[in-house]
């Protein structure tokens, strides 16, 4: 069980994608999810550079060592870029380890704490009946959970929103499934608070009538509010009874959640930024949050995370983990295995990887009634074609920024 190859592949089947792919003297491989939205090569220079060259020779079963060995003794600490490359390596050995054992890695994590694990898919549209359609087509393919995103009257272009102008511009990909647009430089879109305010508890409204109280709705702000216009959202919303307002404001400055809290009982998620249990102290001791919305490839790797979501039970704070398009089928799989040991899951989001993706990376998790489960293969359950992976290069791509009417940079 000693690591003898370690390989960076990036491909770009319909996005790019990192992958560290390990390989022990025995020849049993493993994979872990490195990807970095809009930042991908740093990350890949980061394992290429520095951690490929510290693999080689140490003893695959010794998870927990390297984790510490590689975050302690590179002495500059956390950061998206440090903490993917480590994730991917923690996941990696996680893989191989559940290989080792013949066992899915879930039963590594104690095993099943449930028997599936409910999801939330992205619905979005310009205006409410494209808002509706999308939600009625997300029911059709078997969501129970629909996270919702509105355009707003005066904005062109906003976070989350699929338009015909932004599809045809990238190709078919949708906008709303896929931020990060393939080009030169990012795009730029417009921000306007107060409109957003006005308009958002109207839509709610709507949605609540068109498709009663059961339905679990989710909704982002991501990070664009200060914290009172977040207090007075989250108190507008309350009527509509959301599982979760996420990211309401910029994360740093995790203090500013005692304000939204102080005002409002819609439940906070935040965190799909944060890299490491030392963001989260703060808001877990003092219980700001209901969720933790880290993904495993972007905190460290399972490991990591487990910690983090193991000191969050503490205060029965829930799993919320992110799974964006830009969350491998690897870092998606990791997802499903924790979420699946650990007894305080909330929620797992999960929008659909398109099927040049599935065809690069065969995977063996089931959706059915709403909800995920990893599969029982050992290991992760998730196996790297590099020839279809080879067919598709890294292609530059940046997420879009916002700018105000007067032309003041703005939290996208
Ligand atoms: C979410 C996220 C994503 C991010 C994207 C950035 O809640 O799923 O906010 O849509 O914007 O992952 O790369
Ligand atoms: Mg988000």
């Amino acid at each position: 069980m000693i690591i003898d190859k370690a390989e960076v592949i990036v491909t770009s089947p319909d996005r790019n994608f990192v992958t560290l792919k390990l390989t022990t003297d025995d020849g049993l491989t493993g994979l872990g999810d490195a990807t970095l939205n809009g930042r991908e090569l740093s990350v890949v220079s980061y394992l290429a550079d520095h951690v490929v060259p510290l693999l080689l020779g140490r003893d695959a079963h010794r998870i927990e060592d390297a984790w510490q060995f590689l975050y302690r003794s590179a002495y500059w600490r956390r950061g998206p870029v440090t903490m993917a490359a480590i994730a991917a390596v923690d996941m990696a050995l996680w893989d191989i380890k559940g290989k080792a054992a013949g066992m899915p890695v879930y039963q590594l994590l104690g095993g099943a704490s449930r028997s599936g694990l409910l999801a939330y898919g992205h619905a979005s549209g310009k205006t409410t009946e494209e808002l509706f359609d999308s939600i009625r087509s997300h029911q059709e393919q078997g969501y129970r959970a629909i996270r919702v995103q509105t355009g707003v009257p005066g904005l062109k272009s906003i976070y989350g929103i699929a338009s015909n102008a932004t599809f045809e511009a990238m190709e078919g990909v949708r906008y709303d499934h896929e931020p990060a647009q393939r080009g030169a430089l990012p795009n730029e879109e417009d921000w306007d608070t107060r409109a957003y305010l006005r308009h958002l508890p109207g839509v709610f409204e709507a949605v609540r009538n068109e498709f009663g109280p059961e339905l679990p709705l989710l909704h982002d702000a991501h990070h664009r509010l200060t914290p009172i216009q977040a207090a007075k959202l989250g108190k507008a919303l309350e009527p509509y009874d959301l599982f979760w307002l996420e990211d309401v404001t910029p994360a740093e400055n995790q203090e500013a959640l005692r304000h939204v809290r102080q005002h409002t009982t819609t439940p906070l998620a935040i965190g799909e930024i944060f890299n490491t249990v030392w963001d989260y102290q703060q808001i877990i001791r003092e219980q700001l949050i209901d969720y933790v919305r880290s993904a495993v490839t972007h905190t460290g790797g399972i490991s990591h995370l487990k910690k983090v979501l193991d000191y969050a039970a503490q205060y029965q704070i829930k799993s919320g983990m992110h799974g964006p398009t830009d969350i491998s089928p690897v870092g998606m799989a990791a997802a499903m295995h924790l979420g699946l040991s650990i007894h305080n899951f909330g929620i797992q989001e999960y929008m659909k990887h398109g099927a040049r993706t599935d065809q690069v990376f065969q995977q063996s998790f089931t959706w059915n009634d709403g909800c995920l489960h990893p599969g029982d293969r050992p290991g992760l359950g998730v196996e790297l074609d590099t020839d279809e992976a080879g067919k598709y290069p890294y292609v530059q791509a940046y997420l879009p920024y916002n700018r105000l009417a007067d032309g003041t940079v703005h939290d996208w």
